[in-house]
């Protein structure tokens, strides 16, 4: 580390110990005032919405601006991704530097020897990896947003004081071991199983996990194992899902060789076994038989932490991409003067501002005391990885052949970026997750309207001209709130139809909850643009609402054609068409078509 880091990270450190992490006065919460939940309702929660979460203090923006110099001065200085990645591993006194700049402890409290930040400020250092190495994004992520987070959200105070220091320091690693051979998305299917010794004092630990991201390398494994567990009111014992803290010096936990992974390569991902590991019941996380409540917090609140890192890689991808539309001739010009360049550029910008609006919104409403983010938090992971995979392509495309070539450095992020989409759960199951949670919530709201009549009536009431907003909303940005405040009444209403008409079988079609899902996001997206830009606007920058506006359109008109799509029999009748090719060629078990030219 050079000196000038060294300093920043003193001083840095020593500045964040002059005050408390983030001590927000916040209005109280309900469980149900989520914005995402609202917009199922047909309503569009005012009081969620504005202002845009400003979380942090004046020290806190100074601190986490050392705290970026300090990074930045390690990733330009120290750090090389591209080694990193072609080695497959982080150099050992590189991880050294990372223990001195306290990059394993950031959201630990002080006194168990972290750094105490706040949600957002995590989310701010957090776009240094994003920009740089997401090989490292991982490694400490992976430690901290999944690998300990148990311990800080669930831990006794025991547990926390035993452990934290070690894990906030570095000195030892963490990782999150949930997923097995025949249990990824299904995350409730483990078959891992800890069964209480005669003596009533260690669960004996058996089963294996795979892909666990740190998996080689962590002394400290949050695991999720099958229980018995007694039910009080049958008296029947089921096996349940507790969580444990395994330590891998109780014996009896083994790891496989390092994965051969298509990107974040220097990230150590592994299969974990415990083979009759005795656990002591002292460290048993959260309530015995509560293990997926456990593991579904720990996920809900690690989510943001993506939206924010791959803000980070998009915009520098973005830069990427702007320096060579500027500089390359071709034809009569530079790039930059295409329509078809503009276009691309247009989208990259504005698919960031979306996700870096919805990341910050998320976290500054952690950090104010939501206890409610569970749609929030997975709309942001499934925007946050479909739009830096789109940023990604892009950028490959403008750069045309130059972008496919491995020394210009784009190729990396593109593998590293695949794996997004997939971990932290997939895109497609938190889509599933959302639409179903809304159809859920608007299933109870019908029920207790009684006859259809009456629930469409309920549903439709949405339509009625709405009270002003409370807020004072830039007059620039009314055209947006209209057509949000459209989009919701029309989704709710148009959910309801389909919530109607399926009933309970709804849950089976997937293709439409589906296109539930991408509106609840579009919506979510706008919601979070006018709000931030808007608040922007009362600080006297108005430069955001053409970006705002921009996004409202383009969404409204996205969301409209799948209004129109959910409502229609004909695009019903292409639908169960395109499902039967699938099925048919599942049923052949592969292509379906022979050869055109007959060989
Ligand atoms: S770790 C592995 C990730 N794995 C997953 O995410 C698994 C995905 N599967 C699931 O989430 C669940 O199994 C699903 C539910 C959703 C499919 N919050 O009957 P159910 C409640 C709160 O629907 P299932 C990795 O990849 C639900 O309401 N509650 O359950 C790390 C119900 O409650 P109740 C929830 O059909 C990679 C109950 O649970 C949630 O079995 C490394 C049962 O629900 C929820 N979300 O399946 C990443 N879901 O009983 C590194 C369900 O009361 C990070 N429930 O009605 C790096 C980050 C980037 C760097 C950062 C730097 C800053």
């Amino acid at each position: 580390m050079s000196l000038r880091s060294a300093t920043l990270l003193y001083n840095s450190a020593k500045a964040l110990r002059a005050y408390q992490p983030v001590a927000v006065a916040c209005k109280r919460y309900l469980s149900d005032t989520s914005f995402a939940r609202g917009i199922f309702m047909g309503e569009l929660r005012e009081d969620e919405l504005f202002p845009y979460p400003d979380v942090l203090s004046e020290e806190q923006k100074e601190t986490v601006s050392m705290m970026m110099e300090a990074g930045h001065a390690f990733f330009q200085e120290t750090n090389d991704a591209a080694a990193n990645d072609a080695n497959e591993a982080i150099p050992e006194d590189q991880l050294d530097q990372m223990r001195a700049l306290g990059m394993y402890g950031l959201m630990v409290p002080e006194e168990y020897g972290g750094i105490a930040l706040t949600n957002t400020m995590y989310a701010k250092f957090g776009e240094l990896s994003g920009e740089y190495d997401l090989g490292i994004g991982i490694h400490t992520g992976a430690h901290q947003s999944i690998g300990y987070k148990g311990i800080l959200l669930e831990g006794t105070e025991e547990q926390k004081a035993k452990y934290l220091p070690s894990l906030a320091s570095g000195e030892v690693f963490a990782c999150f071991c949930l997923t097995e051979p025949s249990s990824g998305s299904d995350a409730s299917s483990i078959k891992t199983r800890a069964v209480l010794n005669e003596a009533g004092t260690h669960y004996v630990l058996n089963g294996s996990k795979i892909w666990i991201s740190n998996g080689g390398i962590a002394e400290i494994f949050t695991v999720f194992a099958q229980t018995p567990v007694v039910d009080a009111k049958t008296g029947e014992t089921k096996d349940k899902m507790t969580a444990f803290i395994v330590e891998r010096s109780f014996g009896g936990v083994n790891h496989g060789p390092p994965e051969k992974k298509m990107g974040i390569k220097c990230s150590n991902t592994a299969e974990v076994y415990f083979e009759n590991c005795e656990v002591p019941v002292d460290n048993v996380l959260g309530d015995i038989g509560g293990g997926f409540k456990v593991a579904m917090k720990i996920l809900n609140n690690g989510r943001f932490g993506m939206g924010a890192c791959l803000t980070g890689t998009m915009r520098m991808l973005i830069t990427r991409a702007i320096d060579h539309a500027n500089n390359r001739k071709q034809f009569v010009s530079n790039l930059r003067e295409y329509q078809g360049i503009q276009q691309k550029i247009a989208r990259m910008n504005l698919l960031c501002y979306a996700n870096e609006s919805m990341a910050y919104m998320l976290c500054g409403n952690m950090d104010k005391g939501a206890p409610e983010y569970q749609l929030e938090a997975a709309i942001s992971k499934i925007f946050a990885s479909q739009s830096a995979w789109d940023v990604c392509d892009e950028t490959v495309q403008i750069l045309g052949g130059a972008g496919f070539m491995k020394d210009v450095g784009i190729e990396r992020w593109m593998r590293d970026l695949r794996i997004f989409r997939i971990f932290e759960g997939t895109n497609d199951i938190l889509k599933l997750f959302i639409a179903l949670n809304g159809v859920q919530d608007i299933g109870k709201k019908l029920k207790s309207a009684g006859t259809v009549g009456a629930m469409m009536g309920l549903m439709k009431s949405k339509f009625l001209p709405a009270a002003p907003l409370k807020t004072k909303v830039h007059s620039d940005l009314a055209p947006s709130v209209d057509m949000l405040r459209g989009d919701i009444a029309k989704f709710s209403v148009s959910v309801s139809e389909q919530v109607i008409k399926h009933k309970k079988k709804i849950i089976e079609q997937q293709v439409l909850l589906n296109r539930i899902a991408d509106v609840a996001i579009l919506l979510q997206s706008m919601g979070a643009v006018i709000s931030r830009s808007n608040t922007a606007a009362d600080k006297g920058d108005t430069s955001e609402i053409t970006l705002a506006n921009a996004w409202c359109a383009d969404s409204h008109r996205r969301i409209s054609v799948l209004l129109e799509e959910m409502a229609s029999s004909d695009v019903s009748k292409i639908d169960l068409a395109i499902l039967e090719v699938g099925r048919k060629a599942l049923d052949a078990n592969g292509y379906l078509a022979k050869s055109p030219v007959g060989v």
